[in-house]
């Protein structure tokens, strides 16, 4: 037998790293208070990250400061824990008021539904985690190879059921969360307990997890939280208007390299049905199983999805099984129809309000003409609700009382936000990741280039009378698929400046991928690509065929090799 079959892998750098750092302790403190440079070690940036921030720097500037001879345009990014996206009025103004104090002044509100600061200076970041700490939020785990940013529906009071759904997800949020004291050490100044208790990671180990971990909660008929794109996902199974259970998804993720085909997006296959009691137990035991059996040699192949491509689904279903002491039961039968925010005033169970308001991209700042970030301060001042940040990227602001409904109308009206009764269905239904200039991957632009992207295509699809037909796009600067790309029945995936891989076919529920229609296109040949297929989808659609389903039908050629949502029994 060769040497090279018997020998195994050397472990990945990280591995030796979380090892070696004292329960995320590293060297973080020290390169903290290191006022010779804004940035930190790399070792400290990869701790870092499951304290929920990592050091960027402007890429806008990169040139320049090179030629200078200057150092890199350093700052953190950190990202907040949210599960389910809630925050109350009295939070929303504490970090309204740290991102103009410490951040670049803008808000990100993110796809798994929370918020990032950008443009925080090293000195800054231990002010900005106090600032949150005062009003009980932290960044915990918020980025790291740990259980991430927890999603769910984010208005409960629309139904009690909903609000079972999020309870169930705040609450393995909470038993999620690493036990090391490092956060609060490092950024809050806490004592060390003398004699203590040595620490440990029961449930993650000392090595936490191969990768990320995230999970999401649905309800259907709504697919909002792109449940089949979560490395764990439940679907909440209503019965007579109480929570039944949740069917148990696993194995899905989005991200891949460009002309790698080992790597690829994979939607998460459908374990069974447990009770809703249940929640955590398994959730422990998937999560376990991904720690014991993830690659850690290889990070490009070290999430869940690849654990279960590699064994065998009915292995995996199997191993859970095992360590919960729950035998999945088949299962019960979901659809789920839609995906986009309801927007605009909508009435909840409960008899309050709450205002579905679309943000493009999710970024909160003042521009001429719309002063988002000041509208929303002065209705977190007067607020005695809370915030919902969406899946989607976008905002309600729950809680509302028939009372308050002019005041907040007249607030929004005042600072110009005024647009959502003329939104056309593709911009409603279009994400776009933050790439350029703070992300570190991105080879194109999105954010700031879905503007221009939404504004083209919105002439074409004007032309064919489909103005207000829900179609979804989603753009991101690189193929990790931050913006869920893969799941849009248009996605555009950065490859180079201005150049972006045509993905086509998805279906508009997150239950089907798409595939590559294109490798390389400018956003105009995207469109000269498109515009054919848009005016066809308008002529030969069928009854309630879906852009995405047209092009899988009528556009695509056809591919055995396309994923879609599977079940084992
Ligand atoms: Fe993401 C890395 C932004 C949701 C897959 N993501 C990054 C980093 C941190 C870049 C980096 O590692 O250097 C980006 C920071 C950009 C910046 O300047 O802010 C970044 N990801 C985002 C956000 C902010 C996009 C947004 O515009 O909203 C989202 C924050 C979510 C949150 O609040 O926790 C975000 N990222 C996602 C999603 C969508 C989701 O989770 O629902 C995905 C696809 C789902 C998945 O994980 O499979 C996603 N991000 C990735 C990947 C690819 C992971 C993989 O398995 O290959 C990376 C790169 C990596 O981890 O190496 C990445
Ligand atoms: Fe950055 Fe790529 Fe994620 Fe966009 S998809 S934020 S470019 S890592």
């Amino acid at each position: 037998m060769s040497s090279e079959t018997t020998e195994p892998k050397p472990l990945s750098a990280n591995e030796p790293l979380k090892a070696g750092s004292n329960f995320l302790r590293g060297d973080i403190a020290r390169d903290l208070a290191d006022t010779s440079t804004g940035g930190i070690s790399e070792g400290s940036n990869q701790l870092s990250k499951f304290h929920g921030m990592y050091i960027q720097d402007d890429r806008d500037l990169r040139n320049t400061l090179k030629k200078a001879g200057r150092e890199k345009a350093f700052a953190f990014m950190l990202r907040v824990r949210l599960p389910g996206g809630r925050a109350t009025a009295q939070q929303w103004l504490v970090l309204d008021r740290l991102a103009d104090e410490v951040a670049a002044p803008s808000l990100r509100l993110t796809t798994r539904q929370t918020f990032q600061f950008h443009g925080v200076l090293k000195g800054n970041v231990k002010r900005l985690v106090k600032g949150m700490h005062e009003v009980l939020l932290d960044s915990i785990a918020a980025c790291g190879d740990v259980n991430r940013n927890v999603m769910a529906p984010p208005n409960p009071e629309r139904s009690p059921l909903l609000q079972q759904v999020y309870s169930d997800a705040v609450a393995w949020s909470e038993f999620a969360l690493p036990k090391s004291r490092a956060y609060h050490e490092i950024f809050l100044d806490e004592e060390l307990v003398a004699g203590g208790e040595p620490e440990s990671e029961p449930m993650y180990g000392a090595t936490y997890l191969p990768r990320k971990f995230k999970v999401g909660f649905s309800l259907p008929p709504s697919n909002d939280v792109d449940v089949f794109s979560q490395d764990l996902g439940f679907i909440a199974i209503g019965e007579g208007g109480r929570l039944a259970g949740y069917n148990v998804t696993a194995g899905g993720g989005m991200g891949m390299s460009h002309g790698n085909a080992e790597t690829y997006p994979r939607l998460a296959d459908v374990l069974g049905f447990i009770p809703a009691d249940k929640v955590n137990t398994i959730a422990k035991a998937v999560l376990e199983t991904q720690r014991d059996y993830g690659d850690r040699t290889n990070r490009k192949h070290a999430r869940l999805k690849y654990t279960i491509a590699d064994r065998g689904v009915a292995w995996f279903k199997a191993e859970v099984e095992k360590r919960s002491g729950v035998t999945f039961e088949p299962a019960r039968p979901f659809e789920f129809t839609k995906i986009s925010d309801p927007l605009g005033w909508q009435e909840c169970a409960d008899g309050t309000w709450f205002y579905g308001l679309h943000i493009l991209s999710g970024r909160i700042k003042d521009v001429p003409g719309c002063a988002l970030k000041t509208a929303l301060r002065e209705i977190a001042g007067m607020h005695t609700g809370d915030f919902r940040l969406t899946p989607s990227q976008n905002l309600s602001i729950s809680g509302v009382t028939a009372g308050q409904k002019p005041v907040i109308e007249a607030i929004l009206a005042k600072h110009g936000i005024t647009e959502d009764a003329t939104l056309s269905g593709l911009r409603i239904n279009a994400l776009s990741c933050v790439a350029l200039p703070t992300c570190g991957l991105a080879l194109a632009e999105s954010e700031r280039a879905l503007p221009e992207i939404l504004e083209k295509f919105e002439a074409v699809l004007d032309e064919a009378g489909l103005r207000d037909d829900e179609i979804s796009i989603r753009v991101t600067g690189c193929p990790n698929g931050c913006a869920r790309p893969y799941l849009g029945e248009i996605g555009l995936v950065g490859k180079a400046p201005n150049k972006y891989a045509l993905y086509l076919g998805a279906s508009y529920n997150g239950t089907r991928l798409n595939r590559l229609a294109a490798p390389s296109l400018t956003v105009d040949e995207t469109l000269t690509f498109l515009t054919p297929a848009i005016k066809r989808y308008a002529a030969e659609r069928e009854p309630g065929e879906g852009f995405g389903d047209f092009c899988d039908r009528a556009i695509l050629p056809k591919d055995a090799t396309l994923h879609s949502v599977g079940t084992v029994d």
